[in-house]
């Protein structure tokens, strides 16, 4: 028994659930695909200036380069080395990177694949992004080096050696994902490569780690490999910071895999969160936004204070993995913005703004078959930059959500009501609704099909406020709509359903 305390006390304080953001800011954003270039100008021109707090890169480990199909997106994901070489770019480049973001005060993620190498029909010598030799068919990766015997594959008792069956947990843990050679991570030594991975970065100064595929992982091996890693790098973060944790599990219920096995390890994503979300936007189900007044542990969900949260993710925004068809995505734009502009104003969970490319759709029987298409490139598969239109919107089908006015001022909402309660409560039974941030914010939402012209408590200080969703404030005026907030906090609201954009947000930095 006092061993257990003593365990879960040690637990706790290796617990890895603050994502140290600088300067009262709250949200991160996945730059998915993005040069690791593109990424240091993006923190100093426009994260940093807009509020953003931090950037989950995609993985920046060595990955086998696949050209059938060509170049798709998921090549990143299996891993071949440690090397810091990537399609985003060099390690020198990923350095310049961590250090100019860190600079400005935004944080770096790294998203850290390490439940598996490629594929075991990856091949001998065929192409890898630093150019390093492996060889699939014998599991020898020379340049960590991994062999034969660092994966599982004596302990998976399925007859494809794949996970067969998602309610056998064994298999789950410890057979290939989709044929992905499987690390065994119980063994000191893959550990220790991985822990030496993570802490080069930490070095190198990032904040911490999305962790792909944890649900393929055992949460004890999980635990060491985390109580491993060294303390944030004190040039940027302040003594003893241990480094932020959000671990990919991918738990809509229904598997005997729960997220609960590993909220005591660090942050888990949420996927019910955009999956219920997105029904509830949708109208699907017979759902409604007035369902949302107990929206967070009210719904089944994790605890606030465990949970990683976002609209949609770079998997299942391809109508690929979790929730399916009802998850709301850029392609989506005028219920994006909603369903992005409710999650930021929302207090659950640490938010995550997904930043896209654009692919060419193509749905076979409802099935995209294009949903393997990677990132804007040239014809030799290299990465294109993002280039920066003059009206800052991002060209070459780089979709940039995180520049849309509405999901950027929305961003700043929540850095300007963080702390603050979910306060002053409005519905109409229906598909509009309202509430507060204490007496820093309020956000009012028109879903129906009908008008919304309603009287309503804000709980701000009286006087005129900016909208931030049809504008801002600039200087002494707003470019959009004004709302006047009387003496006793309440406010007149008019907003058609027919708007562009049938939601107003209101905040005590949008006062004139
Ligand atoms: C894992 C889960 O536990 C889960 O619940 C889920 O929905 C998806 C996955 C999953 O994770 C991966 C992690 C990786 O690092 C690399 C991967 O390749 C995967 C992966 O493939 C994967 O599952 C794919 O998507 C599911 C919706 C399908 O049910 C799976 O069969 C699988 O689909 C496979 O995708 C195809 O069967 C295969 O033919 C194809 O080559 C392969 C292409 O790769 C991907 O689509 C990568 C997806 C991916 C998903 C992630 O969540 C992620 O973090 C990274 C990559
Ligand atoms: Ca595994």
């Amino acid at each position: 028994m006092k061993l257990l305390v003593l365990a879960m006390l040690l637990g706790l304080s290796l617990a890895q659930f603050s994502p140290h953001m600088k300067h009262g800011r709250t949200s991160l954003v996945h730059l998915f695909e993005w040069r690791w270039a593109d990424i240091a100008e993006e923190c100093e021109r426009y994260l940093a200036p807009n509020g953003y707090g931090g950037v989950q890169i995609s993985p920046p480990s060595e990955s086998i380069v696949i050209t059938n199909p060509w170049h798709p997106w998921w090549q990143r994901y299996q891993p071949i080395s440690y090397n810091l070489c990537s399609r985003s770019g060099t390690e020198n480049e990923l350095r310049d990177m961590i250090t100019r973001c860190n600079n400005v005060g935004v944080n770096i993620y790294v998203d850290a694949v390490i439940n598996h190498m490629c594929g075991a029909g990856g091949g001998e010598g065929k192409h890898s992004s630093c150019g390093t030799y492996f060889n699939a068919n014998t599991k020898d990766f020379p340049s960590v080096p991994y062999s034969d015997w660092d994966f599982n594959d004596g302990k998976c008792h399925t007859s494809s050696g794949d996970i067969e069956n998602y309610h056998d947990i064994n298999q789950v843990r410890n057979c290939r994902l989709v044929s992905l050679l499987d690390l065994a991570l119980e063994k000191d030594y893959v550990r220790s490569k991985v822990i030496e991975y993570m802490n080069k970065l930490i070095d190198m100064g990032v904040a911490g780690f999305r962790v792909d595929a944890c649900k393929h992982m055992w949460p004890g091996d999980l635990s060491i490999i985390y109580g491993s890693l060294n303390n944030l790098n004190t040039k940027w973060f302040s003594g003893g910071s241990r480094p932020f944790i959000f671990q990919e599990v991918i738990d809509l219920g229904g598997e005997p895999i729960t997220s609960s096995e590993y909220t005591g390890l660090g942050r888990v994503t949420e996927f019910k969160y955009g999956a219920k979300l997105g029904k509830v936007m949708r109208r699907w189900d017979g759902e409604k936004l007035c369902y949302l007044r107990n929206w967070g542990e009210g719904w089944a969900m994790m605890p606030s204070d465990k949970a990683l949260v976002f609209v949609d993710n770079h998997d299942n925004q391809r109508g690929h993995g979790a929730g399916g068809a009802s998850i709301v995505t850029f392609w989506d734009s005028r219920l994006y913005k909603m369903a992005v502009g409710l999650m930021l104003a929302h207090p659950y969970g640490v938010t995550r703004v997904m930043s896209s490319f654009r692919w060419d759709r193509y749905f076979v029987d409802g099935k995209d078959k294009n949903d393997w298409m990677g990132p804007p490139s040239y014809g030799n598969g290299t990465t294109k930059p993002v280039p920066i239109n003059p009206d800052t919107t991002c060209g070459d089908s780089w979709v940039c959500e995180h520049r849309w006015r509405q999901i950027r001022n929305m961003v700043i909402f929540r850095n300007v009501v963080d702390g603050q309660p979910l306060s002053n409560w409005w519905d109409n039974g229906s598909n509009q609704i309202a509430f507060g941030r204490g007496s820093r914010g309020f956000i009012v939402i028109n879903n129906d099909d009908w008008i919304l012209d309603d009287t309503l408590n804000t709980g701000l200080p009286g006087g005129t406020y900016c909208d931030v969703i049809s504008g801002q404030k600039e200087g002494s005026r707003c470019t959009g709509k004004q709302v006047t907030v009387e003496s006793d906090g309440r406010a007149y609201f008019k907003i058609s359903n027919s708007e562009e954009d049938p939601f107003i947000s209101i905040h005590a930095e949008s006062k004139l």
